[in-house]
């Protein structure tokens, strides 16, 4: 009668990845309390297999972990609908939507706690103590509603990583077999997920791990990595990594001690980065990382002008001159930068928000000429609760605001929100998002991605020979022609909504 369900919201249509959300909460119960895993990419009948387990009676958890977007779209129904017809049974959110919006949650009335940041210690401790009816009031990184207030605790300092528990790969693979997970993409043949570490040190205030990890970082040391990649390689014949963390390459030591485990072992990978770090690696680090296997790291480069690099309180030594010299510096180790614009932030007038926008294409220009190879991702600015910033002030102030209700969420315009194509933010004005969005088409159509390793060099010729007037001359107004060939030969461009290209 003291069963948890630990279930993973669908959050794509295709390419699934190793849930690590969940399968890491696992880990921090397995062999203490039973569990099963429900993974929404994997179900056809979702909702069919979540009561199948609670008819049983035998549960009494229903933990979920949620990130935007998507996986609204079962958290927020399913967990209605297990408080209506499961009432006895608790519901627990984590992941970063649930952290970041916490009172929408709470107040929804069908979430009952809410995980903030890391669950390794707080969902044993939570479950154990719900189980022994004691007090889970000084449990630390716990939000929960008493009578109508809300209760944040103390958050824990971040554990050790090396000291958690293994992943139970092998429990998952009895109710999803981890084969489904390892899709093709442009790395491998299989491309397992691997989370490596934990925050970020940096501040940026546009960014939804600031507020929960509060500039804090830890990683698990190169050597168990290796021992992880080692062990799916050997049972599930692994040969690429995407790594999922926010800042895999924080530390160059630890980059290059990887470097050194992998590198004869035949494994592509890629993680995300920031260009300030890792444009202080020695030359050595950069040419072992990539015989190593590293073949791109996608990087927050969000803007070529420098003062709002400092209003996004990028930290470090970003500016604009860097960004164009590392995308050079890169090129000579052959590895592929996948530089992110964060385009249309909030500015004094309409005519500078627009102005903003227009010199951060020119700039995208300038970066290809120095490296066409790098690929380019641009995300349109949706704000975050970053409470205190300087730039949420600035957000709040022009208007904006979040939805005051969960369901809210599921509203179209609230999940083009979520996905940063639509941001609902009263500076940006229908014609700016036109303007973004036809760039982005006819850059795409000019410099096809290399993540997408299903275009044929005929395709790649033909879409770049369609779009070159337009690239050259400037002229990206409806760019019909384009779109209409993307739609059947460029299936991908945004790894972070999909993840890479993938069968
Ligand atoms: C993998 C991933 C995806 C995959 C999901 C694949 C899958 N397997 O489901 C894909 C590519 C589909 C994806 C998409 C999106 N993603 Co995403 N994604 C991630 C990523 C890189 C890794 C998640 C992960 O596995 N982490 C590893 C686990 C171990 O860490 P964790 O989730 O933090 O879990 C810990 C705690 O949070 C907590 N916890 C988490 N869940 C639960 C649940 C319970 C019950 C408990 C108790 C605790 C708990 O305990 C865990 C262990 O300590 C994260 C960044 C990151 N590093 O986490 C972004 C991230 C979550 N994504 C993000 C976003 C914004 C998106 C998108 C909405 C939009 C976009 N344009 O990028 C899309 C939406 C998807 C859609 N289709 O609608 C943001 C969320 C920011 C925010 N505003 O809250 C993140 C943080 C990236 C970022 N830095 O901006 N994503
Ligand atoms: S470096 Fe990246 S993950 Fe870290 S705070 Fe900035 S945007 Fe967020």
């Amino acid at each position: 009668m003291n069963k948890i369900i630990l279930f993973n919201p669908k959050s794509a249509n295709w390419k699934h990845r190793i849930p690590n959300s969940i399968l890491q909460i696992g880990a921090s119960i397995h062999n203490k309390l039973e569990y099963v895993f429900v993974d929404g990419n994997l179900e056809t009948n979702c909702w069919n297999k979540i009561k199948k387990y609670l008819t049983t009676n035998e549960y009494k958890y229903f933990a979920v972990t949620v990130m935007p977007g998507m996986q609204l779209r079962q958290a927020i129904p399913f967990s209605k609908k297990v408080r209506e017809s499961f009432p006895s049974v608790k519901i627990i959110w984590g992941g970063y939507f649930a952290s970041n919006q916490y009172k929408v949650c709470l107040e929804s009335g069908f979430v009952d706690f809410v995980i903030n940041g890391p669950g390794d210690e707080a969902f044993p401790k939570l479950i154990d103590a719900l189980e022994q009816n004691t007090d889970y009031t000084s449990i630390n990184n716990l939000i929960y509603k008493n009578e109508n207030q809300i209760v944040k605790t103390n958050k824990s300092d971040l554990l050790d990583q090396d000291s958690l528990p293994a992943l139970p790969y092998e429990h998952l693979n009895k109710f999803y077999p981890i084969e489904k997970y390892l899709g093709k993409t442009f790395l491998g043949k299989k491309t397992a997920a691997y989370h490596s570490s934990i925050g970020c040190p940096f501040t940026c205030s546009f960014c939804a791990v600031v507020p929960i990890y509060n500039a804090r970082w830890k990683g698990k040391s190169a050597k168990n990595i290796f021992k992880d990649l080692m062990y799916l390689k050997e049972s599930f014949g692994i040969d690429a990594v995407e790594f999922h963390d926010n800042n895999f390459f924080v530390s160059e030591k630890r980059t290059v001690e990887f470097s050194e485990f992998i590198k004869d072992k035949n494994i592509k990978w890629w993680g995300e980065g920031r260009i300030d770090t890792i444009d202080k690696y020695e030359d050595d680090s950069l040419a072992l990382m990539k015989e190593a296997g590293c073949k791109m790291i996608f990087f927050g480069a969000e803007t070529g002008n420098d003062d709002i690099l400092k209003q996004m309180d990028k930290g470090g030594t970003q500016s604009r001159e860097q960004i164009i010299s590392f995308a050079k510096r890169l090129r000579r180790f052959n590895i592929i930068p996948e530089y992110s614009f964060v385009l249309g932030l909030p500015a004094e007038s309409e005519s500078k928000v627009y102005q903003q926008i227009n010199d951060d294409i020119k700039f995208i220009r300038e970066i290809k000429e120095v490296n066409p190879d790098t690929e380019i991702i641009i995300y349109v600015y949706s704000p975050v609760p970053t409470e205190g910033s300087e730039l949420y002030k600035q957000v709040t102030k022009a208007g904006f605001k979040f939805p005051e209700k969960l369901e809210d969420w599921l509203s179209p315009s609230w999940e083009n929100f979520d996905l940063r194509k639509n941001p609902l933010t009263p500076w940006l004005k229908p014609y700016m998002i036109d303007r973004i969005k036809n760039f982005e088409t006819v850059l795409n159509g000019f410099f096809p991605t290399v993540s997408d390793y299903k275009l044929t060099s005929l395709q790649r010729k033909l879409i770049r020979f369609i779009s070159s007037w337009r690239y050259k001359s400037g002229f990206y107004a409806l760019p019909y022609e384009i779109k209409f060939q993307q739609r059947f030969w460029l299936k991908y461009r945004q790894p972070e909504i999909e993840g890479f290209y993938s069968e």
